[in-house]
C-alpha cells in the first residue's frame, strides 16, 4: 500500500491561506487536517477547507467536456474529448475575431482562485480583447484603487505586530477570512488585548466581544466615516505632526466634513451621538490602531468615497505604515503581475475598456460584470458574440440576475469552466470540467495585496478527466497561434513565475510560503507614491479624473410604506458565494436560505421561525426562510447570498427561487468611479408564504 503525506494550502473555499496535511493512499485522497506547524495559519482552518476531499470525489463533479445537443439550457449534452473541445473553443473565438475584431469576444472571471485569473488576462491581452468581466467593482477594487490614489498603496491591517485597537468595519473575518487575513490572526490580536470597535448592522460574534458595537443602518458607512473625521478634526484628535508633514488638503477636508457633526450622523446612521464620539476617541487615542475594512463598504453606489474616507481615517490618526496599524506590503520576489498578464502586448488597452464608455476609472484591469452583460444584451457599443466564463456563476452572483440570464442567452457562443454544473453553466454551448486544488500544482494568493504567496502543490491526479484551468488556458492559447507566449507544460509556467525568487516549485512547496518585504515608515525615504508625495486628503487624481476630490456622502436608500425594511447581505459561513451547496458536510450545517428578521417585525407580520417568507423589492421577489433573531434592528433584514439548488436540476436548479441577485438590479444608482451597484441597503417588504 503506497502512502504519503502532502503539505499544501487550502484553495477555492475562500481566498485560501490555511496550511493542510493531506494523507494520500494508493493515489487517493484519504484524510485532510489542519497543519499545526504552518507558520501563517498555525493550525487554524474551517469546515469548508476540511470538505476538500468530499468535493474532489463528489458524484456530481463534471468529468468530461460537454457539448450542447438540444436547445440552450435544455440539459442535453454530448460528452466530447478535450481535443474536440479545444478545437471548438479556438475555432469559435478565431471566427468571431476574424469577422468582428477582438472586441467581439469576451471573458468573465469570478473571485480569483489561484493563478488562473492571471493566465486568463494574459490570453485576453494577447488577443487584444479588452473585455474581461469580473466582480472587482464589488470586491476589493473600491478599497484598492481609492487607497492607491490617496496614499499610493493598499493599507492592510498589520497582524504581524501588537495593536492597541481594531476598528473592524463591514468585515467578519471569523466567517470569511477575507483575502487570507485569517480569522485566527484577528482572534489572536484580541487575545493579546486589542480593544475592538465593530461597525456592522449585525451583532456578529465579533460585535458581541467588542468594546463598542456601532450597529449602523446599512448603506450609511460614508456618513459614519464623515462623522468620525468630523470628531477627529474638531476635537484635535489627529496626529498633528504626521498631518502637517505628510498630508495635503487638511483645511479642505476639515471644511468638507464640517456638515457632519455627531447629531447629523446619528440621525442618518441610527447610532447614538455618544457612541460615535466614543468610537472616534478610542480609535484615535489607541495608537497603534488598525482599521480592518471589509467588503460591505464596497456594495453601495458611494463605495469609492466610503473607502477613501476610511483611508483618511488611517492617515489622520497617524496609523499608516506603523507597526500594528495599516501597512504596505510587497509581493514576494516573483514575476510581476503586469508581466504575467502581458499588459504591454496590448497597447491602448485602458482606452478600449467598456469602462471608458461609462466614465469609470481608467485604471481597472477588468470590466464590471454587469456592464459586460449589459453590452452583450444591447450589442453596444459593439457586438460581443463569444464569451468564456471561468470559475463564476453570474446568474447567482451578479446583480440583476434576470438581465444576466437574457444576456447569456443572447450570445452566439458561450463556454464555461467549472467544477460542477451550475445554473450559469447550464446555458453554455460547451462546459469544461475544472480540477480542484488538491489535484494540481498552483500558487495561492498571487497578485492579492497581502504580501504572501502560498504553495498549493497537488496531492493526486484530477478526478475524471478534469483539467486545471491553467492547463485549459495554456493549451487554448497555443491553439490561438500564440505558441511563443505559452508553455509546453503548466509546470514550466509555475517555474517561470517563481524564477525571480531563485527557487523551484519543488522548493517553494517544501517552504510553504513566500513573503514580500514588509517595511514600516517607507515614506520617510521616498514619500508616498501620489502626485504630491503626500497622503492626499484632497485627491488630485480624483479631481483630474473628474471625480469628487473630497469625501462626499449619500444619497442613501430610503424605506417607505411600500418597502419598509432595509435589506442587506453577507457571505455564507459554510459556502463560497454560490459554490458548494451540493457538498453534504457543508449543506448539513446550512441546509436552506435564511432571512434574519427581528422578533418585533416578525411578530407584527405573523412570521414564525423557519417559515417561508417572500422578500419583495422594486426589482422582483424571492423566498427564504425566517430566522428570528435579536442580532439586528427591527427595521433591517439580512438575507442569504448565493443560493440555488443543485438537487433541483429538473427545475433549472430553481435558480430564481431564493437568489438574492434576483432582487438586486444593475439599473439603479451606481458609483461614478467604479461602477459599483447597490448590493446592500435595499428597501424591501416581507410577507409570510403558507
Ligand atoms: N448580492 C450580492 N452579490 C454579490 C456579493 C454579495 O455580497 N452580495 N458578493 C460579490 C463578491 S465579493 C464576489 S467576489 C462575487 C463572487 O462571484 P463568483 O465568483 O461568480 O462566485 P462563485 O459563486 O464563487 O462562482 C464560482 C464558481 O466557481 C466554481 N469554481 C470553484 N473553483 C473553481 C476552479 O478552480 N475553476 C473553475 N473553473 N471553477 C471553479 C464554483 O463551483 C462556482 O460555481 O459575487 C459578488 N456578488
Ligand atoms: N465563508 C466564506 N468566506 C468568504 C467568502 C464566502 O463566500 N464565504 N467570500 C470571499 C470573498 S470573495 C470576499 S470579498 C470576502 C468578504 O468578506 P467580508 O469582508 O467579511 O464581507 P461580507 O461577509 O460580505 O460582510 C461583512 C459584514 O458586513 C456586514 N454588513 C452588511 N451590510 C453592511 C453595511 O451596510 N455596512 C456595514 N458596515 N456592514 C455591513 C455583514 O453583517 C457582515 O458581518 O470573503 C471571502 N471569504
Ligand atoms: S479559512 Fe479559508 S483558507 Fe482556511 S480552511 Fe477555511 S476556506 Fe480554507
Ligand atoms: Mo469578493
Amino acid at each position: 500500500m503506497a502512502e504519503k503525506l502532502v503539505k499544501t494550502h487550502c484553495g477555492r473555499f475562500d481566498h485560501g491561506g490555511c496550511g493542510f496535511v493531506v494523507l494520500v493512499r494508493d493515489g487517493r485522497l484519504e484524510q485532510i487536517r489542519a497543519d499545526k506547524d504552518d507558520p501563517y495559519s498555525k493550525g487554524y482552518c474551517c469546515q469548508k477547507g476540511l470538505a476538500a476531499i468530499e468535493r474532489a470525489y463528489h458524484p456530481d463533479r463534471l468529468e468530461l467536456p460537454l457539448l450542447r445537443k438540444g436547445e440552450r439550457g435544455a440539459g442535453q449534452w454530448e460528452q466530447v474529448s478535450w481535443e474536440r473541445a479545444l478545437d471548438i473553443l479556438a475555432g469559435e473565438f478565431r471566427d468571431a475575431i476574424g469577422k468582428g475584431g477582438p472586441e467581439s469576444v469576451a471573458f468573465c472571471q469570478g473571485a480569483p482562485k489561484g493563478l488562473e485569473f492571471f493566465i486568463l488576462l494574459r490570453l485576453a491581452n494577447l488577443l487584444n480583447t479588452p473585455n474581461v468581466g469580473a466582480s472587482q467593482h464589488v470586491c476589493h477594487m473600491p478599497r484598492e484603487q481609492t487607497a492607491l490614489a490617496t496614499c499610493g498603496f493598499f493599507p492592510v491591517p498589520d497582524y504581524e505586530a501588537p495593536t492597541g485597537c481594531i476598528l473592524l468595519w463591514g468585515s467578519d473575518p471569523v466567517r470569511t477570512n477575507e483575502e487570507g487575513v485569517l480569522g485566527g490572526r484577528f482572534l489572536d490580536a484580541l487575545r493579546h488585548g486589542a480593544k475592538l470597535i465593530v461597525v456592522d448592522p449585525v451583532r456578529t460574534d465579533a460585535a458581541r466581544n467588542a468594546r463598542i458595537w456601532l450597529q449602523i443602518r446599512p448603506g450609511t458607512d460614508d456618513l459614519l466615516a464623515a462623522g468620525l473625521l468630523h470628531v477627529i478634526t474638531t476635537e484635535n484628535l489627529f496626529d498633528r505632526e504626521f498631518v502637517e508633514k505628510w498630508t495635503s488638503g487638511f483645511p479642505e477636508l476639515r471644511e468638507a466634513v464640517r456638515p457632519f457633526p455627531p447629531s447629523v450622523v446619528a440621525a442618518g446612521t441610527g447610532l447614538s451621538e455618544d457612541r460615535i464620539i466614543e468610537a472616534a476617541r478610542l480609535y484615535a487615542n489607541s495608537a497603534p490602531a488598525m482599521l480592518h475594512w471589509g467588503n460591505a463598504i464596497e456594495h453601495s453606489p458611494n463605495s469609492s468615497q466610503t473607502c477613501r474616507a476610511l483611508v483618511l481615517l488611517m492617515a489622520l490618526t497617524g496609523n499608516l505604515e506603523v507597526p500594528g496599524g495599516n501597512v504596505k506590503t510587497e509581493l514576494p520576489n516573483v514575476m510581476r503581475p503586469a508581466e504575467l498578464i502581458c499588459l504591454k502586448k496590448f497597447p491602448g488597452r485602458a482606452d478600449k475598456l467598456l469602462n471608458r464608455h461609462h466614465g469609470i476609472m481608467p485604471r481597472l484591469l477588468t470590466v464590471p460584470n454587469w456592464l459586460l452583460f449589459r453590452s452583450i444584451l444591447e450589442q453596444a457599443p459593439y457586438p460581443i458574440k463569444c464569451l468564456y466564463m471561468q470559475g463564476t456563476n453570474p446568474l447567482i452572483s451578479c446583480s440583476g440576475a434576470q438581465e444576466v440570464n437574457r444576456a447569456l442567452r443572447n450570445l452566439h457562443f458561450l463556454a464555461v469552466s467549472d467544477i460542477f454544473m451550475t445554473p450559469s453553466a447550464s446555458l453554455a454551448d460547451l462546459v469544461l470540467p475544472a480540477a480542484t486544488h488538491l489535484e494540481f500544482n498552483d500558487i495561492g494568493h498571487y497578485g492579492l495585496p497581502h504580501g504572501h504567496i502560498f504553495a498549493r502543490p497537488g496531492a493526486v491526479d484530477p478526478a475524471g478527466s478534469a483539467w486545471p484551468d491553467i492547463k485549459i488556458l495554456n493549451e487554448w492559447g497555443k491553439r490561438m497561434g500564440l505558441d511563443q507566449y505559452f508553455w509546453d507544460t503548466e509546470q514550466e509556467m509555475l517555474e517561470e513565475v517563481l524564477k525571480p525568487s531563485g527557487i523551484t516549485y519543488q522548493e517553494f512547496a517544501e517552504q510553504g510560503m513566500l513573503s514580500g518585504k514588509s517595511r514600516y515608515y517607507s515614506y520617510l525615504e521616498k514619500g508616498f507614491a501620489t502626485p504630491s508625495g503626500k497622503v492626499e486628503l484632497y485627491s488630485s487624481l480624483f479631481e483630474g479624473w473628474g471625480y469628487q476630490p473630497l469625501p462626499a456622502v449619500g444619497p442613501h436608500a430610503e424605506v417607505d410604506a411600500e418597502f419598509p425594511f432595509l435589506l442587506t447581505t453577507r457571505k455564507p459561513r459554510y459556502f463560497f458565494h454560490s459554490g458548494y451547496r451540493q457538498i453534504k458536510r457543508l449543506r448539513d450545517r446550512d441546509p436552506s436560505p435564511k432571512i434574519m428578521i427581528h422578533p418585533e417585525a416578525a411578530g407584527r407580520l405573523g412570521i414564525s421561525e423557519g417559515q417561508a417568507v417572500r422578500i419583495q423589492t422594486k426589482f422582483g421577489s424571492i423566498v427564504q426562510f425566517a430566522e428570528i433573531s435579536k442580532a439586528i434592528d427591527p427595521g433591517v433584514v439580512v438575507a442569504d447570498f448565493g443560493w440555488w439548488f443543485p438537487e433541483k436540476q429538473e427545475e433549472g436548479f430553481a435558480w430564481t427561487e431564493s437568489n438574492i441577485n434576483c432582487i438586486t438590479s444593475s439599473n439603479g444608482p451606481k458609483d461614478p468611479v467604479l461602477g459599483t451597484v447597490q448590493l446592500r441597503a435595499i428597501p424591501c417588504r416581507l410577507e409570510s408564504v403558507s
